[in-house]
């Protein structure tokens, strides 16, 4: 998952921030997802929190955030630091880490293996591109590029290519993109690509062509660039735009695309819009009212622990109605 940044304008942005830094360290040099996810879930409520929090006493009145990270704010308010972050920061070791999970295809484990090699930085990678597999290999030749984040009005226009291009091949495609683009953030990590098409249904067979084809167009208009993975329903892989009038080149991004079965459209639109944060938290409540959510379907739990058969579903307003939860709009799934 990329970094996040505030979406918004967030007046508690300072304390997101360092809340994200110690949920990376958690998951990338602890590899304590427990924390991560906790540090997260403080962020992801912080980040809704309409008013700036001026005492722990004030946060901990807000859902996911408790004693501990109380005492973070009130440290963080009086010092303007971190003592946990300060400490952090001065390892090397951590510092490497924490620098070398930004490229793509490198994981926590992929990460400390390195730095045990003494492998420490971007620099100290390209120093040895046997050592990386070709989704890593990738990740670096792009790696400036994929750090950047895309302007709201590039992604429309990649948007608009991929969609185009997708369409001259069938016009029964469905092509939507989701993550934050749909959550109306001014800028995005990637571009995500949710794709559907009437002959490709949960109960019948794969159809892993249907994928292939759009990606092997893609690539064939010169739109895509480099495959990460492929296999039968998704698709990771790199794009750009044409050059501007100018001959100017524009940046690398990263695209994913994803096949779904028809039937399965608006429990996978729902998943792959996020944000990610919001998406368990939407799930907990599935669980308390005594359903399973997924990106695939929403089922009732039976009494003897085991889901029952997909609801039907033919709108992401119809899953949120299952919930007795009010409908929220793309933009306010924040957590
Ligand atoms: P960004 O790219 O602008 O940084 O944000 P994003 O669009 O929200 O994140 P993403 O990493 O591209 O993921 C797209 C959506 O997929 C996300 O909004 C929600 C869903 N998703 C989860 N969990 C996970 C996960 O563990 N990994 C990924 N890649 N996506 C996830 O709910
Ligand atoms: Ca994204
Ligand atoms: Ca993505």
């Amino acid at each position: 998952m990329s970094k996040r940044k505030a979406e918004t304008d967030n007046p508690n942005a300072d304390f997101c921030d360092f809340l994200m830094e110690l949920a990376n360290y958690e998951k990338n040099v602890s590899r304590a997802m427990h924390k991560y996810n906790a540090y997260r879930k403080a962020a992801g409520e912080l980040a809704k929190h309409p008013v700036k929090i001026t005492s722990g006493a004030e946060a901990k009145k807000i859902e996911g955030i408790g004693d501990k990270i109380a005492k973070k704010i009130d440290e963080f308010i009086k010092t303007g630091k971190l003592q946990k972050l300060e400490k952090i920061r001065a390892d090397d070791s951590n510092m490497a880490i924490n620098e070398l999970t930004k490229v793509t295809g490198i994981g926590p484990a992929a990460a400390q293996k390195f730095v045990a090699e003494g492998i420490m930085s971007i620099e100290d990678l390209r120093k040895h591109p046997g050592k990386l597999n070709h989704h890593q290999t990738i990740g670096l030749k792009h790696f400036e590029d994929f750090e950047k984040r895309i302007p709201r009005e590039e992604m429309i226009k990649l948007q608009d290519v991929a969609i185009k291009e997708i369409q001259k091949i069938d016009k029964d495609y469905n092509a939507k993109v989701c993550g934050s683009f749909r959550r109306g953030a001014p800028s995005s990590g990637d571009i995500d690509i949710l794709l559907c098409h009437p002959e490709f249904i949960s109960t019948g067979k794969k159809m892993p062509n249907l994928l292939h084809d759009v990606v092997k167009k893609l690539e064939h208009v010169g739109f895509v660039t480099d495959t990460l993975s492929l296999g039968d329903s998704k698709f990771m892989g790199v794009c750009r735009l044409p050059k501007g009038q100018d001959g100017s080149e524009n940046c690398f991004r990263r695209i994913d695309i994803r096949i779904i079965p028809y039937d399965q459209y608006y429990c996978a639109l729902l998943y792959f819009t996020g944000s990610d944060v919001f998406n368990k938290n939407m799930r907990q409540v599935a669980i308390d009212q005594g359903f399973t959510l997924n990106e695939y379907s929403l089922r009732p739990m039976g009494s003897t622990g085991m889901p029952g058969e997909p609801l039907p579903i033919s709108s992401e307003e119809d899953i949120f109605d299952y919930l007795g939860m009010d409908f929220k709009e793309p933009k306010d799934r924040i957590a």
